[in-house]
């Protein structure tokens, strides 16, 4: 680990710990509304759930890492020589990108065998993906970051195909609210995720061993995952909602409970 300030280190504490307590309010705010939105869209809510809640536990984990990693004496700080842990959030991402992607395909209301079928061959896409960055993100040599970056952005680039050319067909059937929200969903998608290989190629553009860069990584992957992760969450939790107002059954059973819904 390379020399970082007292104020870097700060930052990227403060980020983490930032980071944690949005994962873990999400978790609340997801497990508190599911009787908000119809049985048959809960699946989808409970992947909501599980991503950040094991979002929140390895950030938790990064952050001890982080705080384990550097002494601060005064205005002076060194390190440890404990290392930094970054394969926790490799760890993460292979946990909780395929559930994302599953998330979105539990929430289109597909038959069985078409949302099975999907749901194998994009989170299948998403591991692969982050399988394929970890050798180039650990490594020292621009050569192996890119080669590995590079193979890794092809499962992501056919995530992205799918989400656009084949799902449109879906997802322009839809109605109303839900359409749009849908197609948020999805931009949502491509505005989020395309900002991790950015980030991943910090290093190779700046100088790959100086304390901002450190940081830069660090603050830019935990500002993509608060919105890929809960922000995201919190749109399929909309999505889910309207689809279930759409349900005749559902509006019964809502028409129904207002009365108690005062006391
Ligand atoms: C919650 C975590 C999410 C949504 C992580 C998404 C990660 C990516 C879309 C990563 C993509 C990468 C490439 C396309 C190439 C370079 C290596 C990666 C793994 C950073």
């Amino acid at each position: 680990m390379e020399a970082i300030t007292v104020g870097q280190y700060n930052l990227v504490y403060n980020i983490f710990s930032f980071t944690f307590a949005c994962m873990f309010a999400t978790f609340i705010f997801l497990v508190l509304s599911r009787s908000n939105v119809a049985p048959r869209y809960r699946g989808a809510l409970t992947m909501s759930a599980l991503v950040v809640i094991v979002a929140g536990y390895h950030y938790f984990r990064i952050f001890e890492s982080w705080a384990g990693a550097f002494v601060i004496d005064g205005t002076s700080i060194s390190v440890t020589g404990e290392p930094f842990n970054d394969a926790y959030r490799y760890i993460d991402w292979a946990l909780t990108v395929p559930l994302l992607v599953a998330e979105l395909v539990a929430v289109l209301g597909l038959a069985r065998k078409e949302a099975g079928k999907l749901t194998f061959s994009l989170g299948f896409a998403a591991l692969l993906m982050v399988i394929l960055g970890y050798p180039g993100e650990i490594a020292d040599s621009t050569t192996t970051r890119l080669i590995w970056g590079t193979l890794s952005t092809i499962p992501f680039v056919y995530i992205l195909y799918v989400l656009f050319s084949q799902l449109g067909d879906t997802i322009n059937a839809q109605t109303g609210e839900v359409k749009t929200l849908l197609k948020n969903a999805r931009l949502l998608i491509l505005a989020t995720w395309g900002f991790y290989p950015i980030v991943y190629l910090l290093p190779v553009i700046l100088p790959s061993t100086s304390g901002s860069t450190i940081v830069a990584l660090q603050v830019g992957y935990a500002i993509a995952d608060i919105l890929a992760k809960a922000g995201y969450g919190i749109l399929i939790y909309n999505i889910a909602k309207q689809k279930s107002e759409q349900l005749p059954e559902w509006n019964a059973v809502g028409v129904e409970a207002a009365p108690a819904a005062g006391d």
